[in-house]
């Protein structure tokens, strides 16, 4: 197994240089023009990219291999992860990072006339997700493969992922991602895995031999997935593991048959074309999309998914039927990334009673013990149900099924401890009656998992109080928490190489690794020299975050400045708009007062609305227009700019994170399931200025309160206050500063000659009830962001407060939360 893991550290610059070479020869077809003085045309950075990241591609294939065939001799039990999103960013620096490779490649091709971290950033992103859910699972993959457990990542290969985003005149603009317009070098086609899958039709009651009737699902149209396969490369350790994901097309065969059928329109009514199937990520987070493109999207690779996991097992361990289905859930474990992709429970269900003929009870049974199902959002409008008629229209069999489950449940469990209760069971049935009736995707996952997870420890105990308090008190031991993490590969590693090196000298252990051993900065933090070298070393992130800002924006900013951060998807509960109206009551302070003593501010965000998300939208806009005002008046001399980075992605973040100081994660108590962006920037040295809300909380108590900056109100607080009602009026009407603020959005004064078009924000929170508490916690707020400026000047105090961020984050690596799902959930053990 050790020449596994070395196998790749003994390949020298000399050898990938030739790798490089013979893949600019061959593979590319020649398409480098030689001569010295074209070399850094962007056609010819876009080759040797391209050249880079094939001859690495071939090592990792190698490993590959190497794996499955590690894997197969351990007979180590797999955890397969089913999600409709995965955020992974660029792979090259986290591949080169991870195989140890990193150097020698850099040296190969400074010989060619390259830089590295130039080419780089020839790699367009991995976008297929839109944030936090499908960047955590792109963390989970890169830690499961280095601790070398056996795992497979399932998804969809959209063609376009998350949209891209401009500005114009402060508008968001969406166009289309084109990740893969020339293909990806990462990606491996899998032709003999292709699975078909049938969808739409009826079910027919077949009489049998002994007189019983089944089920026989008569479909409609057939689809066919193709897998891609793309290497998911361990830090420093031997396993290499594979993210499959699945292309639709059409089955050309089938459509044949149904047309010599006679009934070709009839089978062909409201139907979708294949290839719509896997063409375009949901840009929707929060949001159920309810259409029925989105439904057959997540059955679609649910279906492929099972049947994959099913062929895997058996090519392994041998043919699947009763007598040997303990052995599967054995050897198999499969996790629902959030409701998403519930209807694999169907479907195995489905598979194992009507294609290998199992009994109701052992295929229950068995779909009990090998899922579970993770939770990331309390938020109502983002619980998933679809209409029964649509599930009728589209899976006419997995209905049946899931009526049967429903049916269980209800007089067997949901009766014995509620005896003929009809309000109980209307509560907690599958099925939510009225004049639509709805599946309710979540409780098909409660009731089925033997584990559910929440992703911070306040989230899962909200789940269990407030979302599922029945689930609760029938299956005690079911609900459970796992705090997520940040993979500290690509977060600090790859992203920030002046801090790695620096904590690299001072640290014995393989922080990467270990991220634990940091914490034996701790006595450093006070240490004037170390000190230091910590915040030259942000003031040089600062410097190359201000010239992309230049570049991205035209803005000029100073290094000298707090750069104050909020980067995430766009979303009234995660309060922008809080940011934005305390950037316009410091605006309003510095014009009342030129002289005002502070340090001056960069005020940084980034973020994606939602297309049809309105408020979200006029939100981007007014920060930019209020922008565009503040950056351009003289009379505040610079202490106050404002940025707003387009098209917000993994790959911005790795820039802006290493350079921040401050991190903003304002949500309202109770609404944000985790955040993981607070991890990343706390663990690159940024100070968080947050409620307690999330995984803040936990921050919180490993850094200590006098390394955070906390204000607002409490989950309790929020609590109370809506029982008693809340009136934003009222401070509205006892608040100068909030009045003015928000009258101000009233007059053109940010939009010279248009006056209203700011207005929306002002009535959310007026009109609109304020629900997100926005103008309740503003004054805490306000407070909370005066004590941070104090804390900056004091540039010392800032130093120690920064290194202790960076120190104490080990528990936010994502190594530990794999490690908790396999000890509490999936039960694994390390194939080598
Ligand atoms: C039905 C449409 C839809 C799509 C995506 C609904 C909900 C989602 C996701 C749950 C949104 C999401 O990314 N949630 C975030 O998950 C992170 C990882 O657990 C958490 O850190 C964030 O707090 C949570 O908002």
């Amino acid at each position: 197994n050790k020449n596994i893991k070395s196998s790749a550290a003994i390949i020298s610059a000399t050898d990938l240089k030739k790798r490089i070479q013979h893949h600019l020869n061959s593979t590319l077809g020649d398409r480098v023009i030689c001569e010295d003085a074209y070399k850094n045309t962007p056609q010819n950075k876009q080759a040797y990219w391209q050249a880079t990241s094939l001859a690495l591609n071939e090592i990792i294939i190698d490993k590959l291999q190497a794996s499955k065939v590690q894997q197969a001799k351990s007979a180590t039990k797999s955890i397969n992860y089913l999600s409709l999103e995965y955020l992974m960013g660029r792979l090259l620096s986290n591949n080169l990072h991870n195989l140890n490779l990193y150097k020698s490649t850099e040296k190969a091709l400074k010989s060619l006339g390259f830089d590295l971290a130039d080419l780089c950033e020839e790699g367009a992103d991995l976008a297929l997700g839109n944030g936090g859910l499908g960047r955590l699972a792109a963390c989970f993959l890169d830690s499961l493969a280095t601790l070398d457990y056996n795992a497979m990542g399932y998804g969809i290969h959209y063609q376009h992922g998350l949209f891209k985003q401009s500005f114009k005149d402060g508008h968001q603009i969406e166009q289309p991602d084109m990740w893969r317009e020339f293909g990806s070098p990462w990606e491996i086609c899998r032709p003999e895995a292709t699975q078909l899958i049938p969808v739409y039709g009826y079910v027919e009651q077949q009489a049998q031999t002994d007189g019983s009737l089944t089920s026989v699902w008569r479909a409609g149209k057939m689809l066919k997935g193709v897998p891609w396969d793309i290497p998911i490369v361990g830090y420093n350790s031997s396993t290499v593991n594979a993210l499959r994901l699945w292309e639709c097309r059409a089955d050309s065969a089938f459509d044949w048959d149904t047309l010599n059928q006679g009934d070709y329109l009839q089978a062909h009514h409201d139907q979708v074309n294949a290839e719509t199937v896997s063409k375009v990520l949901y840009p929707n987070d929060e949001h159920d999309a309810g259409n029925e493109l989105r439904f057959i999207q997540q059955y679609f690779f649910c279906a492929c998914s099972i049947k994959d996991i099913i062929s895997r097992y058996q090519l392994q361990f041998g043919p699947l039927t009763q007598a040997t289905s303990r052995n599967f859930a054995d050897k198999v474990a499969i996790q629902l990334n959030d409701t998403h992709p519930t209807i694999a429970i169907l479907e195995l269900m489905r598979v194992l009673l009507d294609e290998y003929d199992f009994s109701w009870q052992n295929a229950w049974q068995l779909a009990g013990k090998v899922f579970s199902y993770t939770n990331h959002t309390l938020l109502p409008e983002a619980l998933e149900k679809w209409s029964v008629s649509l599930f009728e229209h589209v899976l006419p069999r997995h209905l049946t099924i899931l009526y049967r489950i429903n049916e269980a449940f209800l007089n067997d469990e949901v009766n014995a401890m509620w005896p003929n209760n009809e309000a109980m069971r209307a509560r907690l049935s599958i099925i939510e009656e009225g004049e639509q009736r709805k599946v309710r995707m979540a409780h098909l996952c409660v009731i089925t998992s033997h584990k559910v997870n929440g992703v911070a420890q306040i989230h899962s105990d909200l789940v269990k109080k407030d979302l599922f308090p029945e689930f609760n008190q029938l299956w005690p031991e079911k609900l459970t928490n796992v705090t997520n993490g940040i993979t500290p590969r690509r977060w600090l590693k790859s992203c920030n190489p002046l801090l790695s090196e620096l904590l690299s000298k001072h640290v014995d252990d393989d922080w990467a690794k270990n991220l634990n051993s940091l914490s034996s900065l701790s006595p450093l933090a006070d240490n004037a020299s170390f000190q230091k070298k910590f915040m030259a070393i942000k003031h040089q992130n600062k410097v190359a975050l201000t010239t992309e800002i230049k570049t991205l924006t035209g803005i000029d900013v100073s290094p000298e400045a707090i750069f104050d951060v909020q980067i995430k998807r766009l979303h009234e509960y995660k309060r922008q708009h809080l940011n934005l109206l305390h950037i316009l009551a410091l605006y309003r302070r510095l014009l009342a007062d030129p002289d005002l003593p502070m340090q001056p501010r960069v005020f940084i965000f980034g973020a994606k609305a939602a297309p049809g998300y309105q408020l979200a939208k006029e939100i981007i806009y007014a920060t930019n227009k209020i922008a565009e005002k503040i950056n351009n008046d003289t009379r505040i001399q610079d202490k106050l700019k404002v940025v707003f980075l387009p098209n917000y992605r993994v790959s911005l973040a790795e820039k802006i994170i290493p350079a921040a100081d401050v991190s903003e994660q304002i949500s309202t108590a109770g609404k944000e399931a985790s955040g993981t962006g607070n991890m990343k920037l706390a663990l690159n040295g940024a100070v968080t200025i947050g409620t307690l809300d999330g995984a803040n909380i936990e921050i919180a108590e490993e850094v200590g309160d006098d390394n955070i900056f906390i204000f607002g109100l409490t989950v309790d607080e929020v609590k109370a206050l809506d029982i008693k009602g809340y009136n934003p009026y009222h401070f509205y009407e006892t608040n100068n500063e909030i009045k003015a603020c928000l009258d101000w959005l009233d007059t053109d004064y940010f939009t010279p000659g248009r006056a209203g078009e700011l207005s929306s924000i002002k009535q959310s929170f007026l009109e609109g009830g304020d629900p997100y508490k926005v103008l309740a916690d503003f004054e805490s707020y306000s407070d909370a962001q005066q004590a941070l400026g104090v804390a900056y000047q004091d540039k010392k105090r800032w130093a120690k407060m920064a290194i202790l961020n960076t120190a104490l984050m080990g528990k936010f690596n994502s190594d530990r939360s794999i490690e908790d799902y396999v000890k509490n959930i999936w039960f694994l053990t390390p194939s080598v």
